[in-house]
């Protein structure tokens, strides 16, 4: 069985979660719990399978671990042989892959980057060095990012194009951290508010959360 190793309140970890309710494989999937607040993920024995030291990280059956978001949906995307998320034509792989990018470098991680450097994050013994001004900074990019998808939204229902893809759940994943550091998306961006009331009425939108509390008894940690 494949295991993703994970902590379920994770705006990261969210992204692989609700790839994994899109493509119907939640029960080919065991989650190992680990500890951020603990900073479990920065031992060296969990540096071993993810360098990069950051959740989530999918283990194989055969011993590969492969990290990284997008890298991980284009496995599960592939699983068997009917992608879903990622694109079918070349066209299709380009824009959607474009996009998710975009939704990474222009929302979700510059909301990462504000939280770890100018909030307490995760705590003293895991935010060794912090930068609060360019937290602040990066704050005001996921705002101008947020600007720039609402335009986007204004033209297209999905973030990619016509169909929903990986790119929308980077973007959802970018909402879920702008909740928990209460960084508010102006409400007169009505195109992206309209188009993530759409995506919060998706199963696996509403269910990714379930899905770690459900899993917690049975949930391995580390
Ligand atoms: N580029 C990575 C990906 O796409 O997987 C980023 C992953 C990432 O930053 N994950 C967070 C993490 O491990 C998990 S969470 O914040 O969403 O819960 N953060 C811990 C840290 O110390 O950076």
């Amino acid at each position: 069985m494949m295991k993703i190793h994970d902590f379920w309140r994770g705006p990261y970890p969210a992204r692989v979660r609700i790839a994994l309710a899109e493509l119907g494989l939640q029960d080919k999937v065991q989650f190992v719990e680990v500890d951020l607040r603990t900073g479990t993920h920065k031992t060296q024995d969990f540096l071993e399978k993810n360098y990069s030291g950051t959740l989530p990280v999918l283990e194989l059956a055969d011993g590969t671990f492969i990290a990284e978001c997008t890298a991980i949906t284009e496995y599960l995307d592939h699983l068997e042989g009917k992608p879903r998320l990622t694109g079918l034509s070349a066209r299709e792989r380009g824009v959607i892959h474009m996009m998710n990018k975009r939704a990474e470098i222009e929302a979700l991680d510059p909301i990462s980057v504000y939280f770890h450097h100018a909030t307490p994050g995760l705590g003293p013994h895991v935010e060794l060095y912090q930068n609060p001004e360019w937290g602040e900074r990066m704050r005001d990019k996921a705002l101008r990012g947020a600007a720039y998808f609402n335009d986007v939204l204004s033209e297209r229902p999905y973030v990619a194009g016509e169909a929903f893809s990986m790119a929308d759940i980077a973007l959802v994943a970018a909402f879920v951290f702008a909740d928990i550091v209460q960084v508010t998306i102006p409400s007169d961006l009505s195109h992206l508010h309209a188009w993530h009331d759409r995506m919060s009425a998706r199963a696996s939108v509403q269910g990714w959360q379930d899905m770690g509390r459900s899993a917690e008894g049975s949930m391995v940690t580390e």
